[in-house]
């Protein structure tokens, strides 16, 4: 499939729906054709009188009628968004004036653009490249300030700066062998084996560093799973509704209400977690009930995919870990909870935490120590991947590399080295612009709104 970027595109740039101001956009060589059909400017300004980068008072109309007043703001090529000529319509944001708008220009000459065409348009045109085209999508998509940050960053050209400084360590890799090249058959030996090798695995583990951002990016966006267990009736889903600050799980002093699990999304400090009640485990599993011995089983499963584990007690004696089988790699947090049933006064301590989800003592702790753990658990910095084709795209250029690093040092020629920098650099170019395949760049595109 073939993308057509010779013909004029429009699209109402915001939100479907009634608002103060909507935005009509057109993009391409067509754009001062139809506006000077449609447009009538207050100061009867001609077409080609318009200047870039400026705003115009006037009218659109059909034929002799009005269809809205308005304002036109032109961007001349090269300097708009799209690279080509670009003219954007805010007219009043009712739907029939936005879609009438739309009609017209499509009636005119142009033709509705698909969701990222107005992107796409800008990155064909070199404007942005593929990973701000990215970053804008994420952009579109973040939902927390973690990932807003890590989106309006790559837009603003923290993953190229990273990309141009590996660019930078294979020319200087690159140089390093160059030394040996110059020199003939018999001094061979002139090239730095030690520097150069030290010099790759460096690279290697800086690009590995980064590529390990890209999973602590996908939990952030997905939410990390915490997983609440414990014996029945310890206070498991007051806990969970605390946390979730609804009702959202059945609260009983009966034993076994909690059958399946149930799971929410909730943010605990900026942070975005799905929380999980899970059916209590008894100390002897005689139970014969079929529904409560599936409960159970699930526990099990959500304990062994959980990034984090609050064990809820609610004395000091059990020793609950070893009993539900929690691999000792998790990261577990022990809770005892009715402290205001306690005859004896304790306090909390590096082993556990004392609360009491019924009258809310003792949740600030939790969060803090979550917040605490996670910090410790999952590195913050270098979250600069966004998306799967950046990931293997590096994987590539780490892999190439590791083709050096694993020939054996007799073998190991300038010639081979120069050959694999030379693949490694071509892998590093593909992450951001030389993607030919147009159902690639679609799929990218795709995932935009209509009129961006
Ligand atoms: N005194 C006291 N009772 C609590 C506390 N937390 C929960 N409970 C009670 O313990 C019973 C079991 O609570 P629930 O959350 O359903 O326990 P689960 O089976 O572990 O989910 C209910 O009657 C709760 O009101 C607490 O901090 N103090
Ligand atoms: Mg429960």
């Amino acid at each position: 499939m073939v993308i057509n970027t010779n013909d004029t595109i429009t699209a109402i740039a915001t939100p479907n729906g009634l608002g103060a101001i909507a935005i009509v956009r057109l993009s391409g060589n067509l754009c001062l054709k139809i506006v000077s059909i449609l447009f009538v400017s207050k100061e009867k300004k001609k077409i080609t009188e318009l200047k870039n980068n400026t705003m115009y008072l006037g009218f659109i109309k059909q034929k002799n009628k009005i269809i809205d007043q308005v304002f036109l703001c032109f961007f001349k090529k090269p300097c708009s968004y799209t690279g080509e000529d670009l003219i954007e319509i805010y007219c009043h944001g009712t739907l029939y004036i936005q879609n009438k708008i739309l009609k017209l220009f499509i009636a005119h000459g142009a033709r509705l653009a698909s969701p990222g065409e107005f992107a796409l348009r800008s990155f064909k045109n070199g404007k942005i490249d593929l990973i701000q085209a990215e970053a804008l999508s994420e952009l579109f998509k973040a939902e927390n300030e973690e990932a807003h940050d890590r989106a309006i960053q790559n837009f603003n050209g923290k993953f190229a700066i990273f990309l141009k400084e590996i660019r930078q360590d294979l020319i200087y890799l690159n140089s390093l062998i160059n030394v040996s090249l110059d020199f003939d058959e018999d001094n061979i030996s002139e090239f730095n084996y030690k520097k150069f090798i030290t010099t790759l695995v460096c690279l290697i583990k800086k690009i590995k560093r980064t590529m390990l951002g890209f999973k602590t990016n996908n939990l952030l966006k997905k939410g990390y799973s915490l997983v609440l267990v414990g014996r029945p009736n310890v206070g498991k889903s007051t806990l969970f509704n605390l946390l979730l600050k609804k009702e959202r799980s059945i609260v009983s002093n009966i034993s076994g209400t909690t059958i399946n699990y149930i799971e929410e999304d909730c943010f605990i400090k900026g942070i975005k977690y799905r929380i999980v009640d899970t059916a209590g485990i008894k100390e002897t599993n005689n139970t014969t009930n079929k529904l409560e011995l599936q409960g159970i089983q699930k526990t099990y499963e959500t304990i062994s995919m959980a990034d984090f584990i609050l064990v809820i007690k609610d004395n000091l004696e059990q020793d609950l870990e070893k009993d539900f089988k929690i691999s000792r790699k998790k990261q577990i947090i022990i809770i005892i909870n009715k402290c205001d049933l306690l005859k004896k006064k304790i306090i909390s301590n590096k082993q556990y935490i004392l609360i009491s989800a019924k009258y809310r003592i003792g949740l600030e702790i939790i969060k803090k120590q979550i917040k605490k753990r996670l910090n410790s658990k999952y590195h913050k910095t270098e979250n600069i991947i966004n998306n799967m084709r950046t990931y293997e795209g590096l994987k590539q250029v780490v892999l190439t590399l590791m083709k050096i690093k694993k020939t054996r040092k007799n073998y190991l020629t300038p010639e081979i080295c120069s050959f694999f920098l030379r693949e490694a650099n071509s892998n590093l170019g593909k992450i951001t612009k030389i993607i030919t395949n147009d159902e690639i760049l679609k799929q990218i595109f795709a995932t935009f709104c209509l009129g961006k």
